[in-house]
């Protein structure tokens, strides 16, 4: 167990997916009730609006690099708060660490800003100077 897994764990949060694609354009339902198909050959298409809905935007949540901060340290908060394997988080710590920032997941503004505070916090508590921040998608 490493001396990182000391620490209180913050309660499971499962990510957001985004929903399937929405269309906003006019399509075809199902049969409408009113009109059966009475099998007379006719092919029209029932048509109906169905109101705009739009996705919820979405947010990358970004390490920054740092001289400081430990590569150890820094795979552990990847696996730690998304959900990486040990594999995963070294290869996007190192990606951070030879280009100065690496997306680490994508998610719902609450879901990234609540990351962003979880890995803010436990730096600070560990006195490491990681940046980690939000911008939209
Ligand atoms: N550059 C750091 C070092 O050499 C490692 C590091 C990687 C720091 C990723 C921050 O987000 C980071 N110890």
């Amino acid at each position: 167990m490493s001396d990182y897994d000391k620490a209180p764990r913050p309660v499971a949060q499962f990510d957001t997916m985004r929903p399937l694609a929405q269309l906003d354009t006019i399509r075809p339902l199902a049969q409408s009730q009113d009109t059966p198909d009475d099998g007379e050959g006719d092919l029209s298409v029932a048509l109906k609006t169905r109101p705009k809905s739009k996705r919820p935007p979405m947010y990358k949540v970004m390490l920054l690099n740092d001289d400081y901060t430990p590569m150890e340290f820094v795979v552990h908060i990847l696996e730690r708060f998304f959900g990486m394997t040990h594999a995963q988080a070294f290869e996007i710590m190192l990606t951070v660490h030879k280009k100065g920032v690496a997306v680490v997941g994508v998610f719902s503004h609450e879901i990234a800003e609540t990351k962003v505070t979880q890995v803010m916090d436990f730096a600070r508590r560990h006195q490491h100077p990681l940046q980690c921040t939000m911008e939209k998608e």
